[in-house]
């Protein structure tokens, strides 16, 4: 049986002031030991967040990082920096960093094997263009979005990872994927794992949604049998959240 896993992805938003406040605000209210509950904040966010939430069921995680341990990269953060600040979780290929910084396949996998070897837990995104689903690509170019990631990464560490599937169109956009269209995807993910890294693995894994996930859809979608949880954006900056945490009550 896999935990079910709420994260949300604040994505470039909250002062740090903010970040305390939000956190503050909803920490009571995501209580649930059925569910990993996670804010994925942005780095000047951290440490406050981190403090906030000290003593509760919230894990921190990053939303980026970068692949070398240290030096003159200005602008980064290293893995050893986050878990220093106390980041449990780091996300990874965000389909946001994939267009806006350009961020490749061998980038992502270099950043992957670099966050596992520090034990950060990558929630590793990938998903499909509106385009590339209307010529009826998406599973096949998924299954190389995650074959490339995982590449060089043994079994036994790829078992704790997380993948979440986001479809690009529907993200921040209000256009959800229905529930059918997301287990659809995310049972052929879930296949492609069992085909690389064998059964165990690809029961094991956790596959979340990601894509315009609210308090009114999540119940549905979480409950495909290939669906573990969500990764939240928009909702995740609202007391919404909590009724996201608690999809199932
Ligand atoms: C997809 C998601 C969070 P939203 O990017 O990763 O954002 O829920 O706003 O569509």
């Amino acid at each position: 049986m896999r935990k079910k896993m709420v994260a949300g992805n604040w994505k470039m938003n909250m002062t740090p002031s903010g970040a305390v406040k939000l956190a503050e605000e909803l920490k009571p209210m995501v209580k649930n030991d059925d569910v990993d509950v996670v804010f994925c904040v942005p780095a000047i966010d951290i440490v406050p967040v981190v403090n906030e939430v000290k003593d509760t069921n919230i894990k921190v995680g990053a939303e980026n990082m970068f692949y070398e341990e240290k030096g003159a990269y200005t602008g980064e953060l290293s893995p050893e920096m986050l878990v220093d600040a106390g980041v449990s979780y780091v996300i990874i290929g965000h389909s946001e960093r994939r267009q806006y910084f350009h961020e490749t396949d061998e980038i992502i996998n270099k950043k992957m094997r670099k966050a596992i070897e520090h034990k950060l837990l990558p929630i590793l995104c990938c998903g499909e263009s509106l385009e590339q689903r209307e010529s009826g690509v998406t599973l096949e170019f998924i299954k190389k979005q995650i074959v490339n990631a995982f590449k060089y990464i043994p079994p036994e560490k790829v078992i704790n990872c997380i993948i979440a599937y986001e479809p690009i169109w529907a993200i921040g956009t209000g256009r959800v994927a229905t529930a059918e269209q997301a287990q659809e995807v995310c049972s052929a993910i879930r296949t492609n794992i069992r085909d690389i890294y064998g059964a165990v693995v690809a029961e094991r894994i956790r596959i979340l949604y990601g894509g315009s996930v609210n308090a009114g859809n999540a119940n549905h979608i979480f409950s495909m049998p290939d669906i573990d949880g969500g990764l939240v954006g928009g909702a995740s900056l609202k007391p919404e959240f909590a009724k996201i945490v608690h999809y199932d009550k």
